[in-house]
């Protein structure tokens, strides 16, 4: 069982409900952050045979044997809304508005829908373990839409073997949504092996996690968010990788459900793509590089990824546990993804995707709930994971999120507000003889470019016209293709961060500098010259093109940059922040 090791236990008691588990559903602390014994609350028997409303669905909670084939979004189809009258659109954006996706759409779907098996075929043929080990489901929340939830809770029942799902733990971080409290706990009557656990205070998604991870009797653990879906024979393949070394950590595929129309979209295993980060620590996704390809003999072979997207995952529990869990110094969101990845691998694990294990998600394009006010939280949370994981190369995390110049020659620790005590974390690390993060970048993650292979860093401010103005443009995956612009000099890295590298690439993350004869655009960066080569000269100052041989200029306006033959003109000086050739 889970000790928690790490936190400040005040009872000797070990932490967790099982032996008084008897109540379906227990409002518990998360092991100890609290003086008292987690208890379960009293509540009221329910009637067996009471079928829960279901709010804001239009009505029918669909029975399995009642099932549609060809209702609304069955086999992952989208459902579009067409001729709706005024009040059902003040539903749909009602629903919207809640829960940063179409919740009318999804109260028309039946809670048990069908989806397509997305495998490749190869996995429907691959024998796994005779004796696969049993998995706790932990599903945590914060104030889900019923049929996302519920949907969720019967994609796991419907499309795992039984005798693999030993419970499925929904975790309420604190919702106030009337509909999850009585009526959930009512709902799951019906269901024997799903629990319900209660945070006291709202916890965030990672100490939601442990209070799961507290409650659970299973020898595997799997998360999963609170908007999925399951497909077909997703649980086998993961368990089997587990049941061969407990020290894999294993992700499914995740597969998109749209936020509108509930379509179920499937990656196929040739287009898979494993996790990594940027410098700003934020996780994204990139292709699986040649040397993996290679280790691999088939398509539908596990994939070995640098980091994982943080909601989807399974884990032995003693493994967990020996990692130290989670962090439980890092609050509401973020962050503990990489950290679950970075000591992964960094403390003698391995961390992979599983080609033929498919879950859906819903990915949103705002978080729909509220934070913590007065502190950013994910930001502190990052701090945590880089003063605990990154040893010297925190600072490429520092420079990229503009700390760099308010902390030269001082501790940057103060000046970044209070993160809190990491020491017992480090503590850990330590006895658990990790290995480096030089180590990991260099075995696990050599893609990374590394701002230390940079020959120049920071700001590129334009010399002439009062030196104020600076190379400014955002670089993320939506904002490439278009032209870079200039924007008054502010010091704070973000899209100002700029990096010159030995190749002669100016990048920023993925992105690169590039000039096809046009505009000066960002482009992805392609590793081999051509429109991606700058040369920068140090002395006159110039940023000259390899290719077209023209020098990079501010337009009279500077706001933006052209492509002319090279004058010399200071409107042609340009400065890094940080030049050191070696
Ligand atoms: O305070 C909170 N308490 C919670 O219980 C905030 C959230 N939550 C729950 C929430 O209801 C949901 O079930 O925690 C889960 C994750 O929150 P989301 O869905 O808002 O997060 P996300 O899907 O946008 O973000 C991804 O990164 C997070 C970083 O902390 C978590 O690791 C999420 O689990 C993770 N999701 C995935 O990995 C799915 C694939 C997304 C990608 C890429
Ligand atoms: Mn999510």
């Amino acid at each position: 069982r889970l000790a928690f090791k790490n936190y400040k236990s005040v009872s000797s008691q070990p932490p967790g409900v099982h032996h008084k588990y008897d109540n379906k559903s227990v409002v518990a602390d998360v092991p100890g952050s609290q003086d008292h014994e987690v208890l379960p609350l009293p509540r009221d028997p329910v009637n067996k045979s009471v079928v829960a409303d279901v709010p804001g669905s239009q009505g029918h909670e669909v029975l399995p044997l009642l099932r549609d084939p060809d209702g609304p979004g069955e086999m992952g189809k989208p459902v579009k809304l067409n001729n709706l009258t005024q009040s059902q659109q003040a539903m749909v954006k009602q629903g919207w508005d809640k829960n940063a996706f179409n919740q009318y759409v999804s109260d028309l779907l039946s809670l048990h829908r069908s989806l397509p098996d997305v495998r490749d075929k190869e996995c429907r043929g691959i024998k796994y373990l005779d004796i696969l080990p049993q998995t706790s489901v932990i599903v945590c929340f914060h104030n889900e839409a019923w049929s996302v939830l519920l949907r969720t809770v019967h994609s796991i029942l419907d499309r795992s073997p039984q005798h693999l799902i030993k419970e499925v733990i929904l975790v309420d971080d604190f919702s106030d949504q009337p509909h999850l409290l009585r009526q959930l706990d009512d709902y799951v009557t019906r269901l024997p092996k799903v629990r319900v656990v209660r945070a006291r205070r709202r916890e965030g998604l990672i100490r939601a996690r442990l209070l799961g991870a507290s409650v659970a009797t299973a020898t595997v653990l799997t998360y999963l968010d609170s908007h999925c879906e399951c497909t077909e024979g997703w649980l086998e393949p993961l368990l089997d990788r587990i049941a061969q070394n407990s020290t894999t950590v294993v992700c499914p595929v995740i597969d998109v459900i749209n936020d509108d129309t509930f379509e179920y979209h499937f990656r196929d295993s040739s287009s898979l793509n494993v996790g990594g980060f940027d410098w700003n620590l934020q996780f994204n996704w990139h292709g699986i590089p040649d040397r993996e390809k290679k280790r691999r003999k088939h398509q539908w072979d596990p994939v070995w990824s640098p980091a994982m997207a943080g909601g989807l995952f399974a884990i032995d529990r003693t493994f967990f546990e020996t990692l130290g869990t989670y962090d439980s110094g890092f609050d509401i969101w973020g962050g503990e993804n990489l950290e679950l990845s970075f000591k992964t691998w960094m403390c003698h694990g391995t961390l992979e995707i599983v080609p033929c294990s498919h879950v859906g998600h819903i990915f949103r394009k705002r978080s729909p709930y509220k934070w913590r006010s007065g502190v950013n939280v994910l930001k502190r949370n990052t701090i945590r994971l880089a003063e605990v994981w990154l040893d010297d190369y925190a600072k490429y995390y520092y420079q990229r999120v503009g700390y760099d110049l308010i902390c030269i020659g001082c501790d940057h620790f103060d000046l970044q507000g209070d993160f809190g005590d990491v020491s017992s974390r480090k503590k850990l690390r330590k006895k658990l003889k990790c290995k480096s993060f030089d180590w990991y970048i260099k075995n696990v993650y050599p893609e990374l470019f590394v701002p230390g292979d940079a020959v120049a860093s920071g700001e590129v401010r334009n010399l002439g016209e009062g030196s104020t103005t600076c190379l400014d443009s955002p670089a993320r995956r939506d904002d490439l293709y278009k032209p870079v612009g200039l924007y008054p000099c502010h010091r704070q890295g973000g899209n100002q961060y700029w990096m010159l590298s030995k190749r002669g690439e100016i990048r920023r993350d993925e992105a690169c500098l590039d000039f096809a004869g046009q505009d000066v655009i960002l482009y992805p960066c392609h590793g081999s010259m051509g429109n991606q080569q700058w040369i920068y000269n140090p002395n006159n100052h110039s940023i000259q093109h390899g290719s077209s041989r023209k020098c990079l200029e501010m337009a009279p306006d500077k706001q933006n940059v052209f492509m002319k033959e090279c004058t010399n003109s200071s409107l042609q000086r340009w400065m890094f922040q940080n030049y050191n050739p070696s």
